[in-house]
């Protein structure tokens, strides 16, 4: 059996010696604990004459006691080196500059097609969704096109198979709607739309278009201009003014095409309408008869109009943007300029 100095040499080296707050826990159960070293000393009492016993009794204890309290000791000051370790390890400086948030916002296209929604939607239009990837029979079967268009051809139209393709344009929402309900109707769409095209800076492969028509008793012409004329001063400015010229869509009959007085130079003539004074917009006119009758209704009664726009051509001139490419790469650069 050790003698007590023994022990307690062993354990105050050993504590002295010890470099973190667990190893500590370790030695206090190891000499200090119910199975410790020290504490099993005690029960050699037995073995001793009645005399020493309560001598030896303290002793331990007093062995104990300086060992705890040595204990203490070296946990307070390993703790205070642990913490002022840990303290550098996660040092921050509060110095630095902070990193910017970077907010979303709206895409310019979705901020273009909100103001639309809100114009044509102040006009009394309602707003409704269309597939992309449509039927063969909305795109161009329901709007009247003779078998042999050339804008049905593969050239000009991507093909899914043999009855679907990716709409070329949102006029296809019009058989959609006459199949399901019946005049008075005003609505217009706002949508992605695909031509197999050989992409420029005015044409892409992916575009969106808004297309709007309007079927009632005795609408004519005149509510055509009224609307897209209200419409153009709406998005461009009260000084607008709207040009038709006669132009052919198979689903609309008479069919024009329409520009506005240019926003920049007010009709003079400038770079950006390239010295017309006049910047085409899209295609318009009165819904051809033959469609009105293929949904059973009744053309005596009633007439439609309907117009179609290219969504891009508003930010484009709006911002003297000369690409249209550059509203689908996502380049931050140039998507963070717009307002949202
Ligand atoms: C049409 O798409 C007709 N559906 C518009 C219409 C509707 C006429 C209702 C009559 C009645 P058009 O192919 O011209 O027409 O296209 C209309 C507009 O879409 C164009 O003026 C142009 O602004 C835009 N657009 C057409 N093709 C592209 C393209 N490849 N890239 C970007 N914009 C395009």
């Amino acid at each position: 059996m050790p003698s007590i100095e023994t022990v307690e040499r062993e354990a105050m080296e050993a504590v002295a010696a010890a470099s973190s707050t667990q190893e500590l826990r370790e030695l206090e159960i190891r000499f200090l604990g119910k199975q410790g070293v020290l504490t099993g000393l005690l029960r050699a009492i037995g073995q001793l004459p009645p005399e020493e016993k309560p001598r030896f009794g303290q002793q331990v204890n007093a062995a104990k006691a300086r060992v705890q309290a040595a204990i203490d000791e070296r946990e307070r000051e390993l703790k205070r080196l642990e913490n002022a370790a840990r303290f550098e390890r996660e040092r921050i400086d509060p110095t630095m500059p902070g990193r910017r948030w970077r907010v979303g916002r709206r895409h310019v296209l979705q901020a273009t097609a909100d103001r639309i929604k809100a114009v044509l939607g102040g006009l009394g239009f309602e707003y409704l969704e269309s597939p992309e990837l449509e039927l063969f029979r909305y795109n161009f079967e329901a709007l009247n096109y003779p078998p042999d268009h050339p804008a049905m051809d593969e050239q000009d139209t991507f093909y899914i198979d043999d009855q679907h393709l990716l709409r070329t344009q949102c006029t296809a929402i019009q058989g959609r709607v006459f199949e399901r309900r019946k005049p008075p109707l005003r609505v217009f769409t706002i949508g992605r739309t695909y031509r197999n095209e050989n992409v420029d800076r005015t044409h892409g492969h992916t575009f969106h278009q808004v297309d709007c028509f309007m079927v009632d008793e005795g609408v004519s012409m005149a509510h055509l201009k009224g609307t897209l004329g209200q419409f153009a001063r709406s998005m461009f400015g009260s000084d607008v003014r709207v040009r038709f010229r006669p132009d052919f869509f198979p689903f609309v009959e008479p069919g024009v095409d329409y520009a506005i007085s240019c926003p920049f130079c007010g009709g003079s003539g400038c770079a950006v309408c390239k010295g017309s004074g006049w910047i085409e917009l899209g295609g318009a006119g009165l819904v051809h008869p033959n469609i009105l009758e293929a949904y059973g209704i009744d053309t005596d009664r009633y007439s439609g109009f309907a117009f179609g726009l290219g969504v891009e051509r508003i930010p484009m001139m709006s911002h003297g943007i000369d690409d249209l490419r550059h509203f689908l790469e996502n380049d931050l650069r140039f998507l963070e300029q717009f307002p949202s």
